[in-house]
């Protein structure tokens, strides 16, 4: 069982800070769960792209208010509390959030941890065999 409090987190090198964005990331590759899973505030007045071409993320937002736009096709959601999305296409898009807004994201194959987007809005996948991926007893 893995227990972890977002105060242990926080400010940690598993905080991980963006223009647009922080990450506090709960789990990652080295947890040997299969998934990241992220507490992820969106900075307010922000517009941030993303094409998740490696990875499958899911996102659940639990507070504020922001849009998800698709880039083709062009289609615009309205983010609020309750609102989950998962992009199964790999699809690009772009994220707005005028007053903020906080999500809980989970991603398949999981982040090891210190990945950024590049100028795509892409995560690099990262396949090195370096740590371990058993489960924790
Ligand atoms: C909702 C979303 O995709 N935000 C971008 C950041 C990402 N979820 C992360 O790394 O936590």
């Amino acid at each position: 069982m893995i227990v972890r409090q977002l105060e242990e987190i926080v400010g940690t090198e598993s905080d991980v800070q963006a223009p647009t964005f922080a990450s506090r990331r709960f789990l990652l590759r080295r947890d040997g769960v299969g998934f990241s899973f992220h507490d992820t505030p969106i900075h307010a007045g922000t517009e941030t792209l993303i094409w998740y071409a490696n990875h499958v993320e899911a996102v659940y937002c639990i507070s504020g208010e922001g849009e998800i736009e698709l880039i083709d096709p062009g289609k615009t959601h309205k983010i609020g509390p309750g609102f989950f999305y998962t992009l199964t296409g790999h699809e690009r898009h772009l994220l707005r959030s005028e007053k903020g807004m906080r999500m809980i994201c989970v991603f398949n194959p999981p982040l090891t941890g210190q990945e950024v987007h590049d100028k795509d809005g892409v995560y690099p996948l990262i396949e090195d065999e370096e740590e371990s991926s058993e489960v924790p007893a």
